[in-house]
């Protein structure tokens, strides 16, 4: 082993070394002097003794300016990126003060600027970049602030709470103070200093509590978020309906700032957000866009009690609060406009985020065992799947055991730190369950396989179904146990379209199962996993014919959506590999469902939408990407040739001019859009034009992104118009500039690699803006098609990328860094390539543990 991999080999962090803290901080006051270039911080904890040992405060940063204990210099040390002091009685005040540089800081962790607001990021370990202090989540603390800034610089002062007092200072300076009466951990505390204008509002909560809201943002961004505070109360509200939930402050602020390593972050009273969670007009975002505000802003909004008055004991314990706070915002959001719908989007990033990783080499259990950088596992296991395992308990125990058991829970563990056991010892004891094996779902990675055959007797009317359950090796995790899949089935008939059963609730336990069906008078069709009630992967026998006759008659919107699916998917594959195009089947799905009378527009656009070249290449043992594309083209093409009076039909469907951002008028859009890509594809002589011709009519960002997606996908001259009349038009908004990236980085065209090449290059991408960082590598690293060009080049570009955005931002290196952890699925010379960029990230002299722990594991 060289030098450089000994020096760069991290800790590693076990969920079975977890021990209670020596000491407990039960009061912290801080005090801030802000200033861009040098902030100082002083600190003053209340420390109590809970067990044996010296005072261990997590602390990064150049030395302590001075440490005192009871109002005494005290001698200190460091030792592994802790500052120890041995500590003599059974409580002190420890007081501290450090000088740090918010300008300086371009991880964004910790007191950071963006455009000139300061701000903090503290989840999970960036409190330690703020001040020395036990930096772990089951250290729960009352928090006073006080802040001293420049008033004309920094005319607005928050932090987490209540405010409490404020006040002018002489020198042009101006002081506020706040207080937060919950005990919190510190991944929990906020800071914002900036030139900021609200949005205000107020919420009555059910037992008469006035808040007062404020959506912070930047004065010329003030008219962008009346839909982020509309979405706030329905949140609200929706969280004291549902779940019994009120909100415990007299305030409640969000404040966007545009440079942000992910969504947003539920700081106790204060959440602080990417800017593109805040940020909606018709005419800057999507309709997609808006869902998302919407979304993250109930999503932070709930962790107030997922989270926050209930939080995790350890890092471990991620996905108590991620995953449970996931199925809570995708309830909302169900309940917002179609559920079937929020259902398919929910499986669908399910399928391409969560399943994809755990079939790689970075699949890690819901619960992990161990981890080298916390960062790196925000992933969309802890989440996702997180989310889909509160999901599955709900449809175990149901609904009033369900909400009997969230009661429960928060009841029990109010102000503390829990863990995953804890919730699952809730559901248990509420509802009587035994979820003993249900538990393997924390421990075990990786997709359960789910096989269903089923066999008919014609003669004495007896149906038999089999079902087999296989969960694969995962790294660390040769062999699985079987696990608990609650499968929620019905059998049709073929014949006459009719339900020959009522829906059943199978809950497989076991590694096989056999049920009988009596009194089955014609060859029945199997729907399985309705809803997706579990987060599998169903092999069943079923035909092009059966796959077919379900996408038609199925009476669940999810189980119809998903023979559309698996018929095409199954038909994309059977071309990739025995280069058959057999596209009748889906032809004649996909024309009965746009035939279909009164069915939800959004629903027919999301049926009609082709599985994704990735998703593709996720069913194949080895994937050909030029083939897969190739194939996905020809079907698009295909359907689009002999499908196109419908189309046109479905384009001629105007939505409603001024914008209006509801369920129906957001359907009708999507299906229109559909289209004109069907359209398109077709190879039809007046798409470029018409798409053109939208894009420039359009009063929305929905219909108008959608034409320019079209058009660059086509080697048209209206494409290269349309590129540059988009720049232009919104130069300086850096989150429609962010999407004039993507869609270049997206573009299925065979130039896309050089294209992004050159993109890198262009004065607008600056990649220590992790939202410009992501809007092109991380759209390149998810193009199958461009990043995997046969000649490596693709892969070249990324690593470089990688490797210098790893100087500035770690973690949002790391995040971009998976697509590379695909190679086992390539060919030889495709995966020595990948390997070979690989090896040379983790031989990068300082790489950072986060890139290390990514680039090292996806070796495997
Ligand atoms: N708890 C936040 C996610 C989050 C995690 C880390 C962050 O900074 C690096 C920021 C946000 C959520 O679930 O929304
Ligand atoms: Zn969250």
């Amino acid at each position: 082993m060289d030098i450089q991999h000994a020096v760069a080999q991290p800790t590693v962090i076990h969920r079975a070394d977890y021990r209670p803290p020596a000491w407990s901080v039960p009061d912290v006051a801080l005090a801030f002097d802000l200033d861009a270039a040098a902030t100082r911080v002083r600190a003053a904890l209340s420390v109590v003794r809970n067990g044996a040992g010296d005072l261990r405060l997590d602390h990064e940063g150049p030395p302590p300016l001075s440490v005192a204990v009871d109002g005494v210099a005290a001698d200190w040390r460091m030792e592994d990126g802790q500052l120890v002091i041995a500590l003599p009685g059974d409580a002190h005040l420890v007081e501290t003060e450090v000088e740090i540089a918010p300008d300086r800081n371009t991880q964004l962790m910790g007191l950071y600027a963006s455009k000139g607001i300061l701000c903090t990021q503290c989840e999970a370990e960036g409190f330690r970049r703020i001040t020395p202090f036990p930096d772990r989540p089951d250290v729960l603390s009352r928090y006073r602030v006080r802040m001293t800034a420049d008033k004309a610089r920094y005319p607005v002062l928050l932090a987490n709470g209540d405010p409490v007092g404020a006040g002018e200072l002489d020198d042009g300076r101006h002081w506020a103070e706040w207080h937060d009466p919950f005990p919190k951990p510190c991944y929990l505390f906020a800071l914002v200093a900036g030139d900021l204008r609200v949005n205000a509002d107020t919420f009555t909560t059910g037992s008469g509590r006035e808040v007062t809201l404020g959506i912070w943002v930047r004065a010329a961004d003030l008219p962008r978020t009346a839909h982020a505070l509309d979405a706030l109360k329905l949140a609200m509200a929706w969280d004291e309906r549902v779940y019994g939930r009120e909100y415990d402050l007299d305030v409640f602020n969000i404040v966007a700032v545009d440079d942000f390593n992910f969504g947003a972050m539920e700081n106790k009273g204060l959440n602080i957000f990417n800017s593109r969670y805040v940020l909606a007009d018709p005419d800057t975002a999507t309709d997609v866009d808006y869902d998302g505000v919407a979304a993250v802003v109930a999503h932070e909004y709930f962790h107030n009690w997922s989270g926050n008055r209930v939080t995790c004991r350890d890092w471990f314990q991620l996905s108590l609060k991620e995953g449970f706070t996931v199925y809570r915002d995708q309830g909302f959001s169900a309940d917002q406009g179609s559920a079937a719908v929020k259902r398919i989007e929910d499986v669908r990033t399910l399928r391409a985020a969560q399943f994809s990783e755990d079939a790689g080499p970075l699949a890690h259990p819901v619960r992990p065992d161990a981890y080298q950088e916390i960062s790196n596992f925000y992933t969309a296991t802890i989440y996702n799947k997180g989310a889909e395992l509160v999901r599955m308990m709900a449809t175990i125990v149901g609904p009033v055991a369900f909400r009997a058991a969230t009661d429960l829970y928060f009841d029990r563990f109010d102000g503390t730190a829990a863990t995953c056991e804890d919730f699952v010892a809730c559901m248990e004891e509420a509802s009587g369950c035994d979820l003993a094996r249900f538990r393997r779902w924390y421990g075990q990675a990786g997709t359960p396989r789910v096989s269903a055959s089923i066999d008919h007797e014609a003669g004495s009317g007896r149906a038999t179904l089999r079902l087999a359950q296989h969960v694969p090796a995962t790294p660390g995790q040769p062999d699985k146990q079987p696990m608990v899949l609650p499968l929620r089935l019905r059998l049709f008939g073929a014949a006459t379209g009719r339900p020959l059963t009522d829906e059943r609730l199978v809950i497989l336990d076991d590694a096989t199962d056999t049920l009988v069906f009596d009194g089955v008078g014609e060859r029945p069709v199997l729907s399985i996993n309705r809803g997706f009630s579990a987060p599998v992967i169903v092999e069943s026998d079923r035909d092009a014919a059966d796959l077919a006759f379900l996408s038609a008659h199925d009476d669940d919107p999810f189980a119809r959506y998903e023979a559309m699916q698996q018929l095409m998917l199954d038909t994309l594959v059977a071309a990739v590999v025995e280069g058959r195009a057999e596209h009748d089947a889906v032809l004649a799905a996909v024309a009965t469902t746009l035939d279909a009378a009164g069915l939800d527009r959004t629903f027919v656009a999301e049926a009609v939408l082709l599985p994704s070249d990735a998703f593709v290449g996720d069913q194949l043992a080895r994937v050909d990407p030029d083939a897969v594309f190739a194939a996905r083209e020809a079907l698009h093409r295909d359907l689009g040739v002999r499908l196109a009076a419908r189309w046109r039909a479905a384009y001629a469907e105007r939505p409603a001019v001024p914008y209006a951002y509801t369920p129906a008028e957001k359907g009708k859009r999507r299906l229109r859009n559909a289209a004109l890509a069907y359209l398109a594809a077709s190879g039809a002589p007046d798409a470029a034009s018409l798409a053109f011709g939208q894009f420039e009519a359009a009063d929305n960002m929905t219909d108008r992104l959608a034409a320019l997606q079209t058009l660059i996908s086509l080697d048209a001259d209206e494409g290269e118009a349309a590129l540059d009349i988009f720049y232009n038009r919104y130069a300086g908004d850096p989150l429609v500039i962010d999407k004039w990236f993507q869609a270049q980085a997206l573009s299925p065209r065979a130039d896309t690699t050089d294209r992004v090449t050159e993109l890198a290059r262009h004065p607008d991408f600056a990649p220590a803006n992790p939202n410009r960082a992501r809007s092109l590598l991380g759209a390149f690293g998810v193009n199958q098609r461009a990043f995997h060009r046969a000649d490596g080049a693709g892969y070249r570009f990324l690593a470089d990328q990688l490797i210098g955005l790893d100087k500035l931002n770690p973690q949002t290196a790391a995040r971009l860094l998976p697509p590379f952890g695909r190679w086992r699925r390539f060919d030889e010379t495709r995966g020595a390539m990948m390997r070979a960029e690989l090896e040379r990230i983790i031989a990068v002299p300082g790489v950072s543990k986060d890139l290390f722990e990514q680039a090292s594991k996806s070796l495997n």
